[in-house]
């Protein structure tokens, strides 16, 4: 054993999120000795860090929490149809208490490298507290919307008012109250905050670059009487949502956008716009595929949207003509359109007018016009889905970096791993379905498959697990081409890395859905890993 190693453990785990959390209850409970580093001071993951103002998940509460503890399920009380981020923490912190998860976890503690010792089939994790640790298997659950953007803007650094950034906020909070506050960004983070940074600031200056679709979440307190009734029928819920292509349990309508009277298509749009947010995207099931079935979901949108704003002008503004409605993810909002209709609040679109340069006292506009701001929040997204693994250097066979090998865009097997690192897995990130999302059931999906994937090699005596070139060059064929059959293409999204200047365009989610992906990979497990090669000790 290398002398500077601190510990020798079966698995490190990356990551304090939902994925991180699962995976160490789930391995240590099979016997395996775990050892989990989390950059930030507690569990969370996106919800410790997300604190903005506004922030909601924008999945049902009942299907965005644990399935694989039937006494958690029946025993925690959501007390709203979206949860808020506060009480999503109080989950998260209720779960971690519960299954003792802290006691296996190193927090405020950055993974800088892993290494493989090819001769030992083993990793060496190294940690900026110091630590080395040798494991024999090194699980990744870093988090897709984990590694905060902030656009570079000429001067920003002049600027004398705080800046923000939505996905880094401060844990005591802000209060805009009696400032001029500018926000940059309208994806989800922007148009859930904004309407509340209203509420306070005098002034408030929207910054768009591209309009986004959003629908109101129609959410509500969950009386007792209904919760009751929710858990009663959990079984079936599961069932559904695992079949679903969302991971929640609603279908599209069984037949196509037009082959259904106007009368019919208005009733269903008006039903999902009912239950709120994403999931109209799917109201039918060829709205993501053909163009004038996705216009027909815009029309209703755009009738809805307008209905919502005063000014005609701010209106054109807010209506998005640049990609088609949910290939970008439509945002679940509260009161966001109504926000524009106050006095105090304006929409700046910087298409037509860009941001020239920030000074001391403000933003600069193309156009001349200097806007004056006390406080600056950055809701401008994150490097989506590479950009925490690309912080750690993560070196494979013959020293290959990761990050080398992903240059032109991820390459892994079912999500799960990729050639030249063998033992080495990525959950809940590119190649998988995740981001497209229930993330908590996709988790799930990914460390129930891991765990009996390392009970594979034990019970027949193999070492490690590695995915072959082949398998990878096929699934990052196959999701290329799945990609290229439907309209997510289409919109300059981070789904693409189109928002981060340099990133390759490359679509990273497997778009096939949840439960699609839920069958290969158990077909791929009951096969023996076929795809993956088995390697002895
Ligand atoms: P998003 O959805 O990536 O939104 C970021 C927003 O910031 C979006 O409106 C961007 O405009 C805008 N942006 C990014 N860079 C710039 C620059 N340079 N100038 C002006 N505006 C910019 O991130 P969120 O945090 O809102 O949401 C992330 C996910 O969390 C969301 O999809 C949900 O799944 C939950 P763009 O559209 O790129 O033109």
């Amino acid at each position: 054993m290398n002398d500077n190693i601190t510990e020798s453990v079966d698995v490190v785990v990356v990551g304090a999120g939902v994925t991180g959390l699962y995976a160490v209850h789930k391995l240590r409970g099979l016997g395996y000795r775990v050892r989990g580093f989390e950059r930030g001071a507690d569990v969370g993951g996106v919800w410790y860090w997300n604190r903005y103002p506004g922030a909601r998940c924008d999945v049902e509460s009942l299907d965005y929490s644990y399935s694989f503890d039937e006494e958690l399920q029946q025993g925690w009380d959501w007390s709203e149809k979206y949860a808020a981020q506060p009480e999503i923490m109080r989950y998260l912190d209720h779960v971690a208490d519960r299954f003792e998860l802290r006691r296996d976890y190193t927090f405020d503690t950055s993974v800088l490298s892993a290494e493989l010792d090819e001769e030992a089939l083993r990793w060496t994790v190294r940690t900026d507290g110091g630590e080395v640790v040798s494991a024999r298997f090194c699980v990744f659950a870093v988090g897709c919307l984990s590694s905060a953007h902030r656009p570079s803007i000429p001067g920003a650094d002049t600027f004398a008012g705080d800046t923000y950034h939505t996905g880094e906020w401060p844990h005591a909070g802000v209060d805009f109250s009696g400032l001029r506050v500018g926000v940059i960004g309208t994806g989800s983070s922007g148009i859930q905050s904004i309407p509340l940074i209203a509420e306070q600031a005098t002034e408030l200056t929207v910054f768009q670059r591209s309009a986004n679709y959003s629908i109101p979440a129609g959410n509500s307190p969950i009386d007792a009487a209904t919760l009751r009734e929710l858990k009663a029928g959990y079984a079936e819920r599961r069932r559904l949502a695992r079949l679903s292509g969302g991971g929640s349990p609603f279908m599209t309508h069984p037949r196509k956008t037009l082959d259904v009277s106007e009368a019919e298509r208005r009733d269903a749009f008006e039903k999902r716009w009912e239950l709120g947010g994403v999931l109209y995207s799917k109201t039918f099931p060829d709205q993501l595929v053909d163009l004038a079935a996705n216009d027909e979901a815009r029309d209703f949108w755009e009738e809805k949207v307008r209905a919502r704003i005063g000014d005609p002008a701010v209106a054109d503004l807010l209506v998005p003509t640049d990609h088609p409605i949910g290939t970008k993810r439509i945002v679940t909002d509260s009161d966001y359109y109504e926000t524009f209709n106050q006095e105090h609040v304006r929409l700046v679109g910087l298409r037509e007018n860009p941001i020239e340069r920030m000074d001391e006292r403000g933003v600069l506009l193309a156009d001349g016009t200097h806007v004056a701001l006390d406080a600056v929040v950055f809701a401008t997204g994150f490097d989506a889905m590479t950009g925490s693994l690309d912080r750690v250097a993560i070196r494979g066979r013959g020293g290959r970096l990761l990050t080398d090998d992903w240059r032109a865009g991820p390459r892994t097997y079912l999500g799960l791993g990729t050639d030249g690192f063998p033992n080495l897995f990525n959950l809940t990130g590119p190649g998988s379905p995740c981001v497209l999302a229930n993330v908590i059931l996709c988790a799930e999906q990914h460390v129930d498959w891991l765990a009996d994937c390392l009970g594979h090699l034990d019970e027949h005596g193999y070492a490690a697990i590695e995915a072959s070139g082949r398998a990878v060059e096929d699934w990052v064929t196959e999701c290329r081409e799945r990609a290229a059959g439907t309209l997510m293409m289409s919109a300059d999204s981070w789904y693409l890395g189109a928002n981060i200047p340099g990133k390759p365009r490359v679509f990273m989610p497997f778009v096939g859905g949840f439960g699609v992906y839920g069958e290969i990979i158990a077909e791929v497990a009951a096969s023996g890993y076929k795809g993956f090669d088995l390697l002895p000790g």
